[in-house]
């Protein structure tokens, strides 16, 4: 596990560029025109809710920087269960933590996911660099087609594995953008794809917070018999308003975040 939350973050975002060009991109676009970096409100990672995988594995590697957990969310539809973590640090990324529940999706998905999973040697997800491994497992193009077919997540986590799934763009901390929409315009006007499902813009200032993102850059994945192009990460744009204390919202909605998950759908 790692000891410096730092060095976590930069090598998930480096990680995350290898298959995620446009972030880099967007990063630029935003940061180009005033002094400070890009600030990033959170990351997302996936996972499937068996014991040697599950959220609470991943989890772990943020307690252990001093995380402490957040909020927990249900997504019925989408058989996922979610929670997110925060620092004592508000400069620090929170982190939002999902896993696929296993008995609620058919038998043959349960059994593609147990026999992939079998390939992982359990001892990896306490290594340093587990969260930004990558899949432990071979896969075929079959596979990943039946499991695109019943779950668009299982498809996703099944091909990407362990990695950050999204980074994402604090607008409360860009000088030169007040509002969600005028990122979204500038995005836009420099051709990059939106995620509409649910409106471009998710959330309002009732629920303290506003989102949007990308949809998914493509990037080769290798499968057992051959390469293909597979969506692969987005890059998420969030705006939070104060709550009572004055102090910005830090939790996450769950009616926008089932709509966020949709940024992997190919195009
Ligand atoms: C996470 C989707 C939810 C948010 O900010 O609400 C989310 C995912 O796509 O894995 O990130
Ligand atoms: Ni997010």
């Amino acid at each position: 596990m790692h000891t410096n939350v730092n060095e976590l973050f930069a090598k998930l975002w480096e990680n995350y560029l290898t298959v995620t060009p446009s972030a880099e991109k967007i990063h630029a676009l935003l940061g180009s025109s005033q002094q400070d970096d890009v600030v990033n409100d959170h990351i997302a990672l996936r996972t499937f809710n068996l014991p040697q995988i599950g959220l609470d594995k991943l989890a772990a590697h943020f307690l252990a920087l001093g995380y402490v957990e957040g909020g927990e969310y249900h997504f019925e539809s989408k058989k996922l269960y979610a929670k997110h973590y925060e620092h004592p640090d508000a400069n620090v990324p929170k982190v939002f933590i999902s896993e696929l529940l296993l008995e609620k999706c058919s038998p043959e998905l349960q059994k593609i996911i147990t026999d992939l999973v079998a390939q992982l040697d359990p001892s990896v997800t306490t290594a340093d660099n587990f969260l930004y491994s990558g899949r432990h497992w071979d896969i075929d193009q079959a596979t990943y087609q039946t499991l695109l077919t019943e779950s668009e997540y299982a498809a996703w986590t099944a091909v990407w594995g362990f990695r950050a799934n999204h980074f994402t763009v604090s607008v409360n901390a860009l000088s030169n953008f007040e509002t969600l929409d005028s990122v979204n315009q500038v995005l836009k006007k420099a051709g990059f794809a939106l995620n509409t499902s649910g409106g471009e813009i998710k959330g309002s200032k009732d629920v303290l917070l506003k989102q949007s993102s990308t949809l998914a850059d493509e990037a080769p994945v290798e499968f057992t018999d051959g390469t293909a192009l597979i969506p692969s990460c987005f890059y998420e744009f969030a705006r939070r308003f104060p709550t009572a204390d004055g102090s910005l919202y830090r939790g996450f909605v769950a009616a926008s975040a089932d709509k966020i998950f949709e940024s992997t759908n190919s195009r």
